[in-house]
């Protein structure tokens, strides 16, 4: 056998014990949570027995099945307090590949693993709508433009926690927005929603009469997110701001570069700077809805996200693609750090669980991740 042959073999072994060596280690981590759990006299099952979302539906319960139909499941063929009792999380944002990538991340991120060979499942995929991966805790699903969509995207989802028994789930959007004076590339974390005329509320139309729902966000979710920014080692700002939510990217958004515009140049300046005014940060399209239906449920909720442009100076985005998904990146980097540290460094019970450094991190929960969305949720 040749030398380099051999220092291959001996790399690829030394990859394997150390991977085995995480399994265990997560094993172990596991068992001594199950003991601990056993000892307490199944406090937790006790606990699990009914979600702790508010306000819903009361004819949920009456529902058998209840059909998830944009999401393509059923509480028939799918046990939801086994498949997704679990969740901690739920992160949404714009479009599939975008979550997708981010549920490999979030993976990584949090230590966990699947085997090589094996990819994440859109358990969504039957509804041919919405994209949806389980990564452990977390759920991450693709959301569409607008608040019509994402808006059914949550119901959907707010009945899946309901149906599954979920404690205090935190629901965060990531995406993508205009800036209002502020550099591009900058993230901003929402401190509340607001519409078009800057009330803070999402206004439906229920049997022709408007109704109007606030849309106030989680503050100290808000602060938590930003506090995983570092200004010494990231480069670039987190704020905290206001986010407007426009129902259209172009007259809804004052952009001069749409396939209509009756207003001036002029009208356009005098309301963004209206905007800038009232401490507005940023514009995008889903955290009215988004914000509204967290809060009715008694679900924190966050949106994040980064400014793709400054809107004071232009309508057009013409950054590169290369540098667009650097900072797509940013969002989802400043809420795997969140997830992280709520798993590892919140759980006064868990010193164990902490992953003692990224290797053995690498296992916790392997099993669950590959099993939740491959098998159960068939
Ligand atoms: C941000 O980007 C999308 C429009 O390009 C929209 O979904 C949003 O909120
Ligand atoms: N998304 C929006 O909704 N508006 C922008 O200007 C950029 C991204």
């Amino acid at each position: 056998m040749s030398k380099s042959n051999c220092s291959d073999c001996t790399c690829r072994l030394a990859n394997e014990v150390g991977q085995l060596k995480a399994i265990v280690n997560a094993q172990s981590r596991t068992l001594a949570k199950l003991v601990r759990q056993m000892k307490e006299g199944c406090k937790k099952d006790e606990e699990a027995k009914e979600s702790t979302l508010c306000g819903l539906n009361p004819c949920l319960k009456c529902l058998q099945p209840d059909i998830l139909y944009h999401l393509g499941l059923n509480t028939e063929t799918t046990d939801f307090p086994k498949v997704f009792g679990d969740v901690r999380f739920v992160c949404m944002g714009g479009t599939p590949g975008r979550m997708e990538n981010f549920a490999y991340y979030v993976m990584q991120e949090i230590g966990l693993k699947i085997n090589a060979a094996t990819k994440l499942r859109n358990i969504s995929e039957a509804g041919q709508r919405f994209s949806l991966f389980k990564v452990g805790p977390v759920l991450c699903a693709s959301h569409g433009m607008g608040c019509p969509s994402i808006s059914i995207l949550l119901h959907e989802l707010i009945k899946m926690m309901y149906h599954a028994k979920c404690k205090d789930p935190v629901f965060i959007r990531i995406g993508t927005s205009g800036g209002i004076g502020v550099e591009p590339g900058t993230v901003i974390i929402s401190s509340e929603a607001i519409d078009g005329r800057l009330n803070p509320a999402h206004e439906i139309l229920v049997h022709g009469a408007s109704v109007q729902h606030a849309s106030q966000l989680d503050e100290s979710l808000a602060d938590e997110i930003k506090m995983c920014h570092d200004p010494c080692k990231d480069s670039y700002e987190a704020v905290i701001g206001r986010t407007l939510c426009a129902h259209d990217f172009y007259e809804g958004q004052s952009r001069l570069d749409g396939a209509f515009c009756e207003y001036t140049p002029e009208m356009k300046k005098s309301y963004l700077e209206t905007l800038q005014s009232q401490q507005v940060k940023n514009i995008e399209m889903e955290s009215l809805a988004f914000a509204a239906l967290t809060s009715r449920a008694n679900i924190r909720g966050a949106v994040v996200c980064v400014a793709i442009l400054n809107r004071l100076n232009g309508d057009q985005i013409k950054t590169s693609h290369d540098v667009l998904s650097k900072w797509e990146k940013r969002p989802q980097e400043l809420v795997a750090r969140y997830i992280r540290k709520v798993l590892y460094h919140n759980d006064d019970d868990d010193e164990s669980e902490q992953p003692e450094d990224e290797a053995e991190a690498g296992a916790g929960g392997a099993g669950d991740t590959q099993k939740a969305p491959a098998e159960e949720a068939e």
